[in-house]
């Protein structure tokens, strides 16, 4: 059985020399595939006398045998192998410390729009919101603000650019919050209430002005309103924002287009030591303004000013956030410092409501 010793020796070599499961099975299917070199010995069985079949028979099964178990080692070293290799590849050291993401934490001035939509919420008002790109109807004529008024001049107001040949009047990043008041009179009619607080964008940018800032605007309009709602409502407003039991408010006679008459509302407060406090003290503090919708705005808006009449206020948000919590420089607003915002911010889950405190 010379034979028999060769393919032996010749099986063995390969299945040791065998790189990978390709080569391996390369070598499984040539010996003992359907015709695989002992497969097709093995059916020679049949041919032979049964003296020779008596030796060959063993003989033949043995090596089959002895192939078979040896590729079953080989391919267990090879899998044993591969995983060695992962293993070392994709080692990680899982005792080091972990590195948290960076928390952020609720902006003041966002924190402070939450306050006015609770408080003003309570009043009965809803809040309104509007496109920061508008038309100059919506940012201006609607608003009774005349062509050649200062506030549309170039210096103040960011002008989107036309197509060259396009000679409509361009769009503009509203200056105030205004149009969303506008389209809420177009869009809901007569009676209504509500505040329009958002981003606004005039060309300004010193120590107290940024060329983006926020407004919070209110507009009631009923049949029977009057500026004693208008104050009673900036008096409630002012209590609950500040979180004081007292306060005195001040109508200044003062003017703007789309209100007539017009008034620029001041605050008591005095400022001992440094520190703010709302409802004390010989101090006036100016916090917004405020009047009675002009007719013409009313008309733009698609309300009769026979039948109804409005009041309206605004102000500044940052300016506020920044009264109310003691915040000295308006820039740290945009400056995104973690630091900052964990000494000013404020808890993500925290919404504030008036029976549990609005800042807590
Ligand atoms: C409509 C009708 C009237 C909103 C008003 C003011 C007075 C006002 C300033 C305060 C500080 C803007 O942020 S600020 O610079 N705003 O003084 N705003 S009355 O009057 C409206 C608005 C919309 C339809």
């Amino acid at each position: 059985m010379d034979g028999i010793s060769e393919l032996r020796a010749r099986y063995l070599d390969q299945v040791a020399g065998a790189a990978d499961a390709d080569a391996l099975e390369a070598v499984r299917l040539a010996a003992l595939g359907k015709k695989g070199e002992i497969s097709l010995k093995m059916r020679e069985l049949g041919r032979m006398t049964p003296e020779e079949r008596q030796t060959a028979g063993p003989a033949l099964n043995g090596l089959k045998a002895e192939i078979d178990s040896a590729l079953r080692a080989r391919r267990a070293a090879l899998e044993d192998a591969a995983l060695d290799a992962r293993l070392q590849a994709e080692w990680l050291d899982v005792t080091l410390p972990g590195r948290p993401r960076p928390r952020g934490s609720i902006h003041p001035v966002s924190q402070v729009m939450d306050e006015l939509t609770a408080i003003f919420g309570d009043m009965g008002f809803s809040v309104a919101e509007g496109p920061q790109i508008e038309s100059d109807w919506y940012n201006f004529d609607a608003l009774n603000i005349a062509p050649e008024h200062p506030a549309r001049q170039e210096h103040d107001t960011f002008f989107m650019h036309r197509a060259a040949g396009d000679n409509r009047p361009p769009h503009v990043l509203r200056t105030h919050t205004s149009p969303v008041q506008i389209r809420a009179m177009q869009d809901q009619g007569a009676p209504l209430r509500v505040i329009a607080p958002g981003r606004v964008y005039r060309m300004d940018m010193d120590q107290t002005h940024a060329p983006m800032f926020h407004q919070v605007e209110g507009l009631a309009i009923d049949r029977a309103i009057t500026m004693a709602q208008l104050k009673w409502t900036l008096e409630e407003f002012c209590r609950a924002f500040f979180e004081v039991d007292e306060v005195e408010l001040r109508f200044r006679a003062s003017h703007f287009p789309f209100t007539e008459p017009s008034a620029e509302v001041d605050i008591r407060c005095s400022w001992a030591d440094g520190q703010l406090r709302i409802g004390e003290g010989d101090s006036w503090m100016e916090i917004l303004g405020s009047g009675m919708v002009h007719p013409h705005v009313l008309r733009a808006g698609g309300i009769d000013p026979e039948q109804w009449q409005g009041f309206a206020f605004g102000m500044g948000i940052d300016r506020i956030a920044m009264l109310k919590y003691g915040i000295p420089d308006l820039r740290a607003f945009f400056d995104s410092d973690l630091r900052w915002l964990r000494h000013y911010g404020f808890a993500a889950l925290d919404l504030p409501d008036l029976p549990g405190g609005l800042s807590r």
